[in-house]
């Protein structure tokens, strides 16, 4: 019986090596990697976003918690694999300019490339400019925006104004996720989709094109 509660705990306390343990003993004993993210990992993180929100915890801490995030997440990473697609799409996905929050973004690129698509990852805080570059460069099908502040949600707007400025509009799906954007707000900026997480930003990936 996989102990979620420990893992969730020492990712809170940034014990990268209990919480690395914990991974592996999980998945010794056959848990489901998705199950491990979720209801081990992902909910670690909302209690440090309430920490940290609270002032219970500051930005060190949190980033060593974002880092054992990042190890347990590589552990289980090539475990989360998916019944391949039948024609591999491409997906360029990068955090909005002014944003360094990738936590959530790597998990939607890891689901997505898990799962079939090819994904090229541009990072965080990537200009208009770059995401219609990478778009001519890799002929990709997708363009993934991830923001996790209110700030720099006009980003998104103004990324995907680019993108219809650089012609190229009508040929890609567009979709945008991070902890405040809304359906709401996807739709007022003509994103062709928003994800609340990442499982559900790969179902929509592969709905966008049936
Ligand atoms: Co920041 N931060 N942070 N932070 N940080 C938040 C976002 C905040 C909500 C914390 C809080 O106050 N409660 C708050 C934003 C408030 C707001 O805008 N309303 C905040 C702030 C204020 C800041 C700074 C401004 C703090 C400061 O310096 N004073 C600063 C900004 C820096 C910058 O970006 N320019 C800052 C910095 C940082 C760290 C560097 C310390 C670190 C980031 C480390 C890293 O990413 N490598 C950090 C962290 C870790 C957080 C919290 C605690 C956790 C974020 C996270 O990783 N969550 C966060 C509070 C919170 O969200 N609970 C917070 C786990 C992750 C799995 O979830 O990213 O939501 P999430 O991703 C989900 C979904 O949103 C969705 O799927 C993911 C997986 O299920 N999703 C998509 C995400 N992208 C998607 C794209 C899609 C589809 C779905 O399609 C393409």
């Amino acid at each position: 019986m996989t102990d979620y509660a420990s893992m969730t705990e020492a990712l809170i306390k940034a014990d990268e090596s209990k919480v690395v343990g914990l991974v592996e003993a999980a998945l010794q004993d056959g848990a489901d990697p998705r199950e491990i993210l979720n209801t081990g990992l992902i909910k670690g993180m909302d209690v440090v976003g309430e920490k940290m929100e609270s002032g219970d915890m500051f930005i060190p801490e949190v980033l060593m918690s974002a880092k054992c995030m990042s190890a347990a997440v590589a552990i289980i990473k090539p475990l989360l694999t998916e019944s391949a697609i039948d024609t591999p799409k491409k997906v360029v996905i990068g955090t909005v300019k002014g944003d360094l929050h990738d936590i959530g973004k790597n998990l939607v690129q890891m689901m997505l490339g898990s799962s079939g698509f090819e994904v090229v990852d541009l990072g965080v805080d990537v200009e208009p400019e770059g995401f219609l570059q990478a778009v001519n460069d890799h002929n990709a099908d997708i363009v993934g925006l991830s923001a996790l502040l209110t700030t720099t949600m006009p980003m998104m707007k103004k990324t995907i104004d680019v993108l219809i400025e650089g012609g190229i509009r009508d040929s890609i799906k567009i979709i945008v996720g991070g902890a405040p954007v809304t359906q709401a707000f996807a739709s007022e900026i003509g994103a062709d989709g928003f994800a609340p997480d990442a499982g559900s930003a790969n179902k929509l990936a592969k709905t966008l094109f049936n």
